[in-house]
């Protein structure tokens, strides 16, 4: 079903893009990339201007993706030098801490920025850090992160962020899997009134590390902390540092950050997105998708350790100039009216957050919304996973008072930027659809057995894109196998997104959600086989099927399926023991909602789990479980059906 609402071009007083700019300009977009993209590059500065725009190859073997390739520039040059002249006192970044009854938010002008941002980059250079170095960032959200992927940018270094729930483990992993030189951290990460004491879990990471690693501190709570010889008081050594560092030259291939992202299979990939294309895409999509204006306040309000936070509270807004928030804090801290009084407070006009925040303060109910001025907004943006119509319409009608269109925009870490979103004043809306595709960009709908090309409207499969955009991924880093199998491998010549989607009879695309092993938890994805080998690398548990499970606030929950070892009890305790386990292993996010003790796992003969049973089961949908004739033990399922959990 598609409701439709009023166009939306009556709200917005001069779009940047009318419904009919959008169908010449998309036209445009994928005849002739070269043309278009020629031009659209132009909206950063090149130290040396690009002669060559799109040079790409979806070839089976050859998977090799260059965009702008002879063109120098740097990042954080175009993020803060560029706006000096004019709008240096300008604020940048409006800092909102978790806890407003303590501490003020800070405004942060483009000066202060340029400032900060050259001390920390001269104190990475100090730390020995140069061009191509890696540096792991893990930092609550204080202006200390932006200064430090900034900071890294200026110098030519490549950062990786890792969010601040992260474990040990899982930050460990992280800097072995990229080299790193040095990690960025703080004392403590305050969250909802919480403190994670993130120093602590980086001495406890650096334990499975190399020698010689040196570890960044920043003061964010002033609380008690270790200090070792590889220790550095980040605010000590910038406050004496000097505030002159010219940007490096870098070229637009040359990589910018890796971001660790999970995928069907093993442990997390890094991916890889370069210099040049990303940034035009993110200041495009930025600017475009949001109808970003002059003089706007921006809120994301994502965390900067997903591609969210990189491209749409730092890279994307700064690139425009942009005022950008950046929020430390929950959506629920220290009451369920912060988003709004956030919003109120600095005259939000663009406010991007997930439907799981939505869900979970629609709950709360609306008198927490209706306190506020919300009178400044004109976008809503909402990202991560599909969006519920109930979600959407409360979103619509209670935040945006019917006024704003909100843009549902499918992307993901790998695609750098919106793939597919509304543009407002220019799409008529659809709760739940994600529509119609940024420019250049070219999906198509493909036969997800046969990978045969779907034609036409009404149509469903799975959601390929045909050719490359400037914000594609380029590698996995130190595997560029992985990235061709991964992406390129199931459907040949295509790159697969791993959704699935459906285009309806307006020719607007709807996404499904993941089709292969990958669950989407309150908008974090996770792989199951991540949660699996963690549960199986506990000494109790012999076997481990993860799945995933519709969840009213987190859209899909966790579902593991245990088998214990010969000879060990089910109990509560075990199962509070694996739940701990779990957190310590990859973090809180990871957490199972759900635990249920499998005498056996339903496999194929050939030793195969077959998880679309336990999907189903999973889902209390245990009347559709198709064909379980070639299961080796069809029994085993009789006995997951009579003790599945209850998931009220
Ligand atoms: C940006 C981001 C990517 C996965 C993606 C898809 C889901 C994201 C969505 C959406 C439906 C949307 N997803 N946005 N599904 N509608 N508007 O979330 O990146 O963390 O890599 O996740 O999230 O399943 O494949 P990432």
């Amino acid at each position: 079903m598609t409701t439709q609402t009023p166009s939306t071009q009556d709200v917005q007083k001069s779009p940047h893009v009318t419904a009919d700019d959008y169908a010449r300009l998309y036209a445009a977009s994928v005849n002739d990339p070269d043309t278009f993209w020629a031009e659209h590059g132009q909206r950063i500065d090149w130290i040396k201007p690009f002669t060559k725009v799109k040079n790409t190859s979806f070839t089976p073997g050859n998977i090799d993706i260059r965009w702008f390739e002879d063109g120098a520039l740097n990042v954080s040059a175009n993020c803060i030098d560029r706006h000096l002249a004019e709008r240096g006192n300008q604020t940048a970044i409006i800092w909102e801490p978790d806890d407003p009854t303590k501490e003020d938010a800070q405004h942060i002008t483009y000066a202060d920025l340029h400032r900060s941002v050259s001390k920390m980059a001269n104190v990475l250079k100090d730390l020995g850090v140069a061009r191509g170095d890696r540096v792991i960032i893990y930092l609550p959200m204080i202006p200390e992160a932006a200064y430090a992927m900034l900071a890294c940018t200026r110098i030519g270094a490549i950062h990786s962020i890792v969010f601040a729930g992260f474990s040990p483990d899982a930050l460990g992993a992280r800097i072995n899997g990229c080299d790193a030189k040095v990690v960025i951290t703080a004392d403590y990460a305050p969250r909802g009134g919480r403190e994670t004491p993130l120093k602590s879990n980086t001495d406890t990471a650096l334990l499975h590390c190399k020698e010689g690693l040196k570890c960044l501190v920043v003061k964010r709570t002033g609380g008690q902390t270790t200090w070792t010889d590889r220790d550095y008081d980040c605010n000590a050594l910038m406050a004496e540092a000097s505030d002159d560092c010219p940007p490096q030259e870098m070229n637009a291939e040359d990589p910018l950050f890796i971001l660790y992202t999970s995928g069907s299979t093993g442990q997390p990939k890094g991916v890889v997105h370069t210099t040049g294309g990303y940034l035009v895409y993110a200041a495009m999509t930025h600017e475009i998708v949001f109808d970003y204006h002059e003089g706007d306040v921006f809120w994301c309000t994502a965390d900067v350790g997903w591609v969210t936070g990189h491209s749409y509270i730092v890279y994307g807004p700064l690139a425009n100039g942009a005022t950008t928030i950046m929020f430390e804090g929950v959506p629920t801290f220290p009451d369920a009216g912060r988003f709004w009084e956030v919003c109120a407070k600095h005259k939000v006009n663009q406010f991007y957050t997930a439907p799981t925040a939505i869900r979970a303060l629609m709950g709360a109910g609306k008198e927490w919304v209706e306190k506020h001025d919300l009178s400044d907004l004109r976008v809503l943006g909402s990202v991560g996973e599909p969006i519920n119509p109930e979600a959407w319409n409360w979103y619509n009608e209670v935040v945006g008072k019917g006024n704003c269109p909100i843009v549902d925009t499918f992307w993901q870490t790998e695609t750098g930027g919106h793939m597919l979103t509304p543009l407002p004043g220019a799409t008529k809306l659809k709760p739940g659809a994600a529509q119609q595709p940024f420019f250049g960009v070219h999906p198509v709908v493909l036969e997800p057995t046969s990978g045969e090309v779907v034609e036409g409207n009404g149509v469903e499969g799975v959601l390929c894109i045909a050719d490359s955009w400037p914000g594609q991924m380029r590698t996995v880093w130190g595997d560029h196998e992985r990235f061709e199998k991964t992406y390129f491998g199931d459907y040949k010549g295509y790159y697969f997104s791993g959704d699935g989607c459906r285009r309806d009879e307006d020719g607007d695309y709807w996404i499904t959600g993941r089709v292969d092993d990958v669950i989407n938890v309150s908008g974090h994805r996770m792989g199951t086989a991540e949660v699996e080998s963690a549960l199986v690398a506990h000494a109790k548990v012999a076997e481990s099927a993860v799945v995933g499970y519709p969840h009213d606030v987190k859209g899909q929950g966790i579902y593991a399926y245990v088998t214990l070892m010969n000879g060990e009890e089910p109990s509560d305790a075990l199962r509070k023991e694996l739940e701990v386990w779990v957190r310590t292993e990859i973090g809180p996010i990871a957490k199972p909602d759900l635990i249920q003790w499998a005498p056996g796992l339903p496999k194929t003969r050939s030793g195969k789990i077959m998880r679309r049973i336990l999907r189903k089961i999973a889902e209390d949908d245990f009347g559709a479980l198709g064909d379980t004739s070639t299961l080796a033990d069809p029994s085993v399922v009789d006995d997951l059906i009579a003790n599945r959990m209850n998931r009220a």
